[in-house]
């Protein structure tokens, strides 16, 4: 199913093509309450939780430069990376701000420069200072203020950044926390926050483009989009179909549509407002917000696809009934929403032990739907791709050909993809090394570099051994 022909081989990715490792700054820096950087929401939630610690992750935060040494020894020319807002601004907002936090940044991307590893920096990956969250996050325009404020602040302060990423995942971030529940001060099935937020931050894009082009920023910027292509099981059942729609509007096609069209097409406006009316809510989006959003839908030079699987819908109208695997126990996860669908598995298509769905030609039918639909689209990177597993050191290696399947199935669809004509310009395996898991801790590694976490000793695993080769000849076999 998911291989190509044996002719198609051959084929290279273009020369300037980048591959790389990704990073979220919670995930892999540490120092998550020291050296001046405010806290965030996620900080007291795990605490209470007590399930895992953020601190010290993989320690980039004072290991940044032997991490990037290995990305040039392993043949990478970028790296994803993020600003964690609060160790820039503290209290959030555009209060007092924390000189050793810009230091840090300034040093990082200093290392990059220095292992010829390009830095692609995003301003928000899931850690807005703590008083904003709680203030409503981005359902308070206070908070699109203080983002745009920021941004700006970045732009100017980090002219040695050519690529910027303004949100990651604005889905996940939305859904986790108005729709599972899975994510501090989570709610569920809360369908009118979840759309809202999504437009709301969709606006803070927005602005922050328009700030990006105002400074007369010499590089690029776009937003990172986790999406999934959404399949009816039963393709000839219109309940599912419509199952499929709606799971489509909630995690792809608002942020999809307010991307590249800066406002919402007819069609996907009036399921947005039938999804709110399920929790009993409405939907704001004022033409004053859409007049920004459509001239910034102009503006935007990329978009970042985060892709690990696709969906099958079936149609459902029972009690809401949503279980996260966490822990990897396979088969646990449920997800089924009354109104909306449930997500099912197909027999014969596999999963990872925490349920994802692997359906690698699902990426390349979401390349093909954004090429076709939004023609606007300028250029867009798998910023995010990857499998989880509990990868284990055995003698000093680790196997991990199940990975390497995982991602050589995905990159091939992504050639097919530029072969149909898809401007696609990157790679970049989730994750660089082994790192914290938001709602699964240690358990679940996704790196190219195994990390003892107790010695913080990195270990190259089979995955950076084949990656290397082909991060250095373009070619997959
Ligand atoms: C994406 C996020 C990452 C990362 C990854 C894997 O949604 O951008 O931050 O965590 O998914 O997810 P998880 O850690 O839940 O397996």
């Amino acid at each position: 199913m998911s291989h190509m022909s044996h002719a198609d081989t051959s084929q290279r990715f273009p020369d300037s093509f980048v591959f790389g490792g990704a990073t979220a700054a919670y995930q892999v820096e540490g120092a998550c309450q020291s050296h001046g950087k405010g806290k965030v929401a996620w900080d007291d939630y795990l605490a209470e939780q007590g399930r895992f610690s953020p601190e010290p992750a993989c320690d980039f935060y004072n290991r940044y430069d032997s991490d990037l040494e290995l990305c040039e020894r392993f043949g990478m020319n970028g790296i994803r990376v993020s600003i964690a807002w609060s160790r820039i601004f503290p209290e959030g907002g555009t209060g007092p701000v924390n000189e050793e936090g810009v230091r840090f940044y300034h040093d990082l991307f200093a290392s990059c420069r220095a292992h010829g590893v390009e830095p692609y920096v995003t301003l928000h990956h899931f850690d807005s200072p703590a008083a904003l969250y709680a203030d409503g996050d981005f359902l308070n325009p206070a908070t699109i203020d203080a983002f745009e404020a920021y941004a700006r602040y970045c732009f100017e302060e980090f002219p040695e950044v050519a690529n910027w990423f303004t949100f990651n995942e604005i889905a996940a971030a939305t859904i986790n926390r108005y729709v599972e529940g899975t994510w501090p001060l989570g709610k569920k099935v809360c369908l009118h926050e979840c759309l809202q937020a999504q437009h709301n931050m969709m606006l803070a894009h927005a602005r922050a483009v328009l700030a990006f082009e105002e400074c007369g920023h010499p590089g690029k910027i776009g937003v990172i989009h986790a999406l999934e292509y959404k399949y009816p099981y039963d393709p000839r059942s219109a309940a599912d179909i419509e199952a499929a729609a709606n799971d489509d509007v909630l995690q792809n096609r608002l942020l999809l549509d307010a991307t590249f069209r800066g406002d919402y097409a007819p069609d996907t406006l009036a399921r947005i407002e039938a999804l709110c009316a399920v929790s009993g809510g409405t939907f704001r989006a004022p033409e004053g917000d859409l007049a920004i959003m459509r001239r910034a839908a102009q503006l935007n030079d990329c978009m970042g696809i985060n892709y690990y699987q696709s969906r099958f819908l079936k149609a459902y109208d029972g009690e809401n009934d949503l279980h996260h695997n966490g822990t990897g126990d396979k088969g646990t996860g449920r997800w089924r929403v009354a109104g909306v669908g449930e997500r099912a598995l197909r027999p014969g298509i596999p999963t990872t032990d925490w349920d994802w769905i692997i359906y690698p030609k699902g990426l390349f039918d979401l390349m093909m739907d954004i090429s076709l639909r939004y023609p606007n689209y300028k250029e867009l990177l798998v910023t995010e791709n990857g499998m989880g597993r509990k990868d284990e050191l055995v003698d000093g290696a680790v196997d991990d050909s199940e990975r390497i399947s995982y991602v050589e199935d995905h990159l091939r669809w992504i050639l097919k993809a530029v072969e149909c004509g898809v401007n696609v310009t990157g790679y970049f395996m989730w994750s660089l090394q082994d790192q914290f898991s938001w709602t699964n801790g240690y358990n679940k590694r996704y790196g190219f570099f195994y990390v003892d976490f107790e010695t913080q000793k990195r270990t190259p695993k089979a995955s950076a051994y084949w990656f290397k080769r082909i991060a250095q000849t373009g070619r997959l076999a």
